[in-house]
């Protein structure tokens, strides 16, 4: 199974999930709502109504998901907390069942030898927040760090990898300029100042890990290349407008403490003037960047698709996944080695690559996904390339572990190493899974 060139030694290898995304029963035990309990109850914002009321009921069958994992061969398991468990009102009160539930799920995980690698933020702002103003209030960067450092307190000596943000680029355009996810608002005013609230928040978790933590902190970005469709002039400038949009938004202040200027001409004078002092403090180093890579973007001019007049266009001719997202394993080594040209000395996790199809239902405890089989390896070959080309890779985590709720596209959408009944909760391991773990062994015995 493995071949000539085995990963390194060390190398981590894992799965992912996030809070809203599988855990189910969001107001348990005390928990506040968070802004996607709220928006999955506006009519026609979540695809046939579904909410994650239920989800995969990781919340209640957490210890039989650690056994997948243990049972998988992971070295490592990332997942999210939600924000409102821990503080039901974002601020102020601890409530200590939600972080109990955490703690036990970090302890369960070590008793199986399992790395935690846990997310900060992975878009469940807490609902009494977003009455607050949400990311726009500029004390938001404040709120988040008091909660980061109730984590940092209560779980550092357990806990090696934290991940501030997950996929802040998301949060931003989704929530706040599309409306396509919650807090579902729609503008060009608001996402210049959600996006540097999430930046200067990240920040701050950072700064506050330096004085308490003692292990590692990064902060998750989905990246993609962007290649234009065509050789004309106008495709070129509108794939180049996305990669700034896209790729740089927030990796540019991180890594160099200053926004791209192609923001300010796709804003125009909705752009601000951001404070120096500010994208200093966002610069703070970091010890791992995480990259999210799914596929990449093939662009073309569109002057409608306001602000960017860029669109990205699904291939007819190349194999997409059921997110109609191109299948493209060689955008993973392209974007592993342009950071490795932005910041050659940041090690990089994977912290999230994978694929939906429309899978068949379990036959005799098992779950055929080959087009997730080929995937998985074309990817795994990928970063490998990179490897070789001296990036510092240093782990690959699958998105995701279940089949999970997607979002404003609900349960249709498979993206799990293990199957998923959403009306009974079995799970069964997919092909996917069982390749995953046949390639981890062969790694470990090379
Ligand atoms: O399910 C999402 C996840 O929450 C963030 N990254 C992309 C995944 C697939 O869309």
């Amino acid at each position: 199974m493995a071949d000539d060139h085995p990963f390194p030694r060390g190398f981590l290898w894992g799965a992912a999930t996030s809070a809203y995304q599988v855990e189910g029963s969001p107001l348990a035990d005390g928990a506040g709502p968070s802004i996607w309990h709220r928006f999955t109850r506006t009519p026609g914002a979540v695809v046939n109504g579904e909410t994650g009321d239920r989800a995969c009921d990781h919340y209640g069958r957490w210890r039989a998901d650690l056994e997948v994992l243990a049972e998988l061969g992971l070295d490592a398991y990332r997942f999210s907390i939600a924000w409102g468990r821990v503080l039901p009102e974002g601020t102020g009160r601890v409530n200590g069942k939600g972080l109990d539930f955490y703690q036990r799920l970090v302890d369960g995980l070590l008793e199986r030898g399992i790395q935690p690698m846990i997310t900060l933020y992975h878009w469940d702002l807490p609902a009494a927040l977003d009455d607050r103003g949400g990311w726009c209030n500029p004390d938001s960067p404040r709120w988040f760090a008091d909660y980061a450092q109730v984590l940092f307190r209560a779980l550092d000596d357990r806990v090696g990898h934290w991940v501030t943000l997950n996929e802040p680029w998301v949060s931003t355009v989704l929530g706040y300029l599309s409306g396509d996810h919650a807090p579902g608002r729609r503008g060009l005013a608001e996402p210049p100042w959600v996006a540097h609230h999430q930046l200067c928040a990240h920040a701050e978790a950072v700064a506050a890990y330096r004085a308490l933590g003692c292990h590692q902190i990064g902060i998750s970005l989905n990246l993609e290349p962007q290649h234009a469709v065509s050789d004309t002039a106008a495709d070129q400038a509108a794939a180049v407008r996305r990669h700034a949009f896209i790729n740089r938004w927030f990796l540019d202040p991180i890594l160099f403490g200053r926004y791209p200027t192609a923001l300010a001409d796709i804003f125009g004078p909705a752009w601000p003037d951001f404070p120096d002092a500010d994208l200093a403090r966002i610069q703070a180093p970091l010890d791992f960047l995480g990259v999210n890579y799914y596929s990449r973007g093939l662009v073309c001019h569109d002057p409608a698709e306001q602000p960017l007049q860029a669109r990205r266009i699904t291939p007819n001719d190349r194999p997409c996944t059921a997110m109609d997202w191109e299948v493209y394993p060689a955008g993973l080594t392209e974007t592993l080695l342009w950071l490795k040209q932005r910041c050659p000395t940041l090690p990089i996790y994977i912290t999230e690559n994978g694929a939906a199809f429309d899978d068949p239902d379990p036959v005799a405890g098992l779950v055929q996904d080959p087009r997730r089989v080929d995937y998985l390896r074309e990817h795994l070959a990928a970063a490998r390339l990179a490897l070789e080309q001296g990036v510092d890779l240093r782990g690959y985590f699958a998105w995701s572990l279940l089949d999970n709720f997607e979002w404003s596209l609900g349960y249709a959408k498979r993206f799990g190493l293990v199957h998923v009944d959403f009306a009974t909760q079995q799970r069964t391991i997919k092909a996917s899974a069982a390749f995953y773990r046949a390639f981890i062994q062969a790694q470990r015995d090379a």
